[in-house]
Parts: structure tokens; sequence; C-alpha cells
């Protein structure tokens, strides 16, 4: 096994962004408490500068995903104008139909068609906030469902959200996309009207080429095996996006690859070899809170995990590999596969990164900088929450 970073690897390793969340930078937290940081970002301008010091420091992270209504302003040309003038643009646009009381019993599947009307409505104010920014992505997770067996009638509200979803994507322009995301809990108890990657398959299916499956790695069962549903997804041409994050026990938000470095290793694998690394179709995310960690370093350890799983996922030997599939070798395999794993990358990338004027250590660089403590002082008062209104 090769373990030196081709220049053919770093090349892709340069190419391949992570786009950050904006809720990322907010105050969030369980429904027990949320914790408020100091320095956080009290509106969405603000919430771009800290994610432009994630550019700053790594060089990754030139997009910021955006929420409606969290990150509702009155100019979204100005909002634009100042994430280009940091060196960042504006990502994809996520909707919101979760923390609405009409939605209660619903949104896009409600059975009421002034409700339902609703909720269309508020995805196309997403889609001319996309034609302000320039955003290609409008991206949907809906938190319908139902609480006991019995309450609705789950095929009904199927079709309810085909056509809803037809009205939406069919405001879209040619250059635009819509990505459903898939989950297979929360908050509904008892069904979820897009529980799984089955599910949102059908669905965009059903809408045309430009509707696509975002896959959030924290949204899957105990023990799912992700990587076979990336690859599923890859050959089916439509995995759009992903949420990168960890989780130990439900959607927990966390830094990416911390919970499970080698379940992202395999992911990234699947992407590597399903063509889906540097595609321009395939949005590599970010879906995370940071409740008690600094939020700036909280994602600049993210994109950074996301980068030395891809390396490591490509110095896998894949002519050896597949030798040793068509082979048989069933030990010879694995072992081809967890050498690859078990390569330690980071100090080749810090190297790498020092020679393209970039700190080598990122995150002592960023403490290093003074940021947080300047943004700590300054802002003060009117935090807004990250997760929430
Ligand atoms: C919720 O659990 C989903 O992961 C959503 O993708 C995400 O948190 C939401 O888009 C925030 O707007
Ligand atoms: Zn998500
Ligand atoms: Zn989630």
């Amino acid at each position: 096994m090769s373990t030196t970073l081709t220049p053919d690897i770093l090349d892709a390793l340069a190419l391949q962004a992570v786009e950050v969340p904006s809720w990322a930078y907010g105050n969030s937290g369980t429904r027990f408490k949320v914790f408020g940081t100091p320095g956080t970002p009290r509106d969405p301008f603000e919430k771009i500068a800290d994610a432009a010091q994630v550019q700053r420091f790594t060089g990754l992270a030139p997009r910021v995903a955006l929420h409606i209504p969290w990150d509702r302003v009155e100019d979204y040309a100005a909002l634009r104008d100042h994430a280009e003038s940091l060196g960042v643009v504006i990502g994809t646009i996520n909707s919101n139909t979760f923390q609405d009381d009409d939605f209660k019993f619903g949104a896009l599947t409600h059975e009421d068609p002034a409700i339902r009307q609703k909720a269309i409505n508020h995805h196309l104010e997403c889609i001319d906030v996309m034609d302000a920014t320039g955003s290609r992505d409008l991206k949907i997770w809906l938190a319908e469902g139902s609480n006991y067996p019995g309450q609705n009638d789950m095929r009904a509200r199927q079709d309810r959200l085909q056509d809803s979803l037809q009205q939406i994507y069919d405001r879209l322009s040619d250059e635009q996309r819509l990505v459903l995301e898939y989950k297979f809990f929360e908050p509904a108890f008892y069904h979820t009207d897009v529980p799984d990657w089955g599910t949102a398959f059908a669905q965009v299916s059903s809408l045309g080429e430009r509707a696509q499956v975002c896959l959030d790695t924290g949204h899957h069962a105990p023990g799912t095996n992700i990587e076979f549903i990336v690859m599923q997804l890859l050959r089916l041409g439509k995995l759009g996006a992903f949420d990168f994050n960890s989780r130990f026990y439900a959607d927990d938000d966390l830094i990416v690859g911390a919970a499970d470095p080698f379940q992202l290793f395999r992911i990234l694998v699947e992407v590597v070899r399903g063509g889906g690394l540097n595609h321009p179709d395939v949005t590599f995310m970010l879906d995370q809170c940071h409740n008690i960690e600094d939020k700036i370093p909280g994602q600049i350890r993210s994109v950074l995990n996301v980068q030395e799983m891809t390396a490591r996922a490509l110095l896998l030997d894949r002519e050896a590999l597949a030798a040793a599939q068509s082979a048989n070798d069933v030990l010879g395999a694995n072992e081809i596969f967890m050498d690859a794993f078990q390569h330690d990358v980071r100090p080749a990338l810090a190297g790498w990164r020092e020679s393209r004027g970039l700190a080598g250590n990122p995150m002592a660089a960023y403490a290093a900088s003074g940021y947080q403590e300047r943004i700590a002082a300054e802002r003060v008062g009117g935090a807004q929450a990250g997760w929430g209104a």
C-alpha cells in the first residue's frame, strides 16, 4: 500500500469543499437546556463572519448554508455581498416547517389545503431567497408524521406530499435543485413521512432529475450500513448531498468523525468508489450543533476530519483490493482495506497546508488568532439561537 499523499491525491483533497451550516455558529442545545456561549453571533451577518474563519484557517469551507427563517434578513443581496467580501459564498437554503404551530399535524402532508399551501408558500419563499443569494440547492427536511397507529392515513399523506413537492419543484429554475432529506425518527414517534432512503428516493424520482436525496449520517438506526446506502444512491444517480455529523445515540449532531471515524472512512471509500468525490452534484454539507464546545473550532475540527478520512480513502489500494476480492481472499481484502484506514495522514496534511500558505495546525492557529476573544468582548447580548427561532 502506498502511504504517500501523491499530487493526484492532494489535488483531489484541495478540490473537495465542505459546506458549513449557519446554525452551527448559533447557540443550541437539547430539549433540556440551551447553554449560551460568549461571542455567539447576533444575526446572520455575524454567523457568516464566523463561518469565514473556518475557510480562512482550513481553505476547505468556501460555502455557508442558510436556514429560513433563522437567517431571514431584509436584504439578501447585502448578505450575499457580505459573504463574498469575506471569501465565502452562500450555499444551500434549508427550509423549516417544524416550528410553526399551524404545522402541528403536518405541513406538506396536511389534509387541510390551506395549511398545505402555507407550507408550500414557505418553500416558494426559500426559492426566492435562492434567487437572491445565487444558491443552487433547496434542502427540505420534514418533521412530519404521527404519534400513534390509526392517527393518520399514511398513504394519503404520501400522495399529498408528492403533490406538494411537485408544486415546489416546478417553481425551481433549470439551474436549481431540490434535495430531500430523510430521517427515521423524531419529532414524530410512530411514523415519519420521509423516514428512509427508499421513500426519499421514490419521492424525488417522481419529481425529476433535479430532485435528489440528502443523506444525514445521524438519521439512521444503530447498526445501519450507511455506506451501502451511499453506494446505492450514487449508483442510482440520486445522492445530492450529505449532512455530515456524528452520533452516539441518535441525531446528536456532533463533530463528524468524532464518534466513529471508521464509519466516516467507509462512507468516503464508497464516495470515492462511486465517483462522488469532487462531484458537482454531491454536496458535502455539515449539519451539526455545538452545544457546549466553541463553535468555530468545532467546525474547523469537522472539516479537518472529513479531509483526513478522505485522504485515507484515497490511499486505499483499489487494484490490490479488487484482486483480493476476486480471489475471495477474505482476510487479505480486509487487511488492504484496514491498511488504508490505519494510516495517519495528519503529518503529511500539515506539511501540505504549510506549502499552500495555510497553518499546518488550523485548530492551534485559530486559538492563537484572538478571534474568539474578540467576538466574546464585542458581541454582548442578543445572541441568536442556532437551532431555534
Ligand atoms: C434535522 O434533524 C435535520 O438533520 C435537518 O437537516 C437539519 O437539522 C435542519 O435542516 C436544520 O435546518
Ligand atoms: Zn440534517
Ligand atoms: Zn438531523
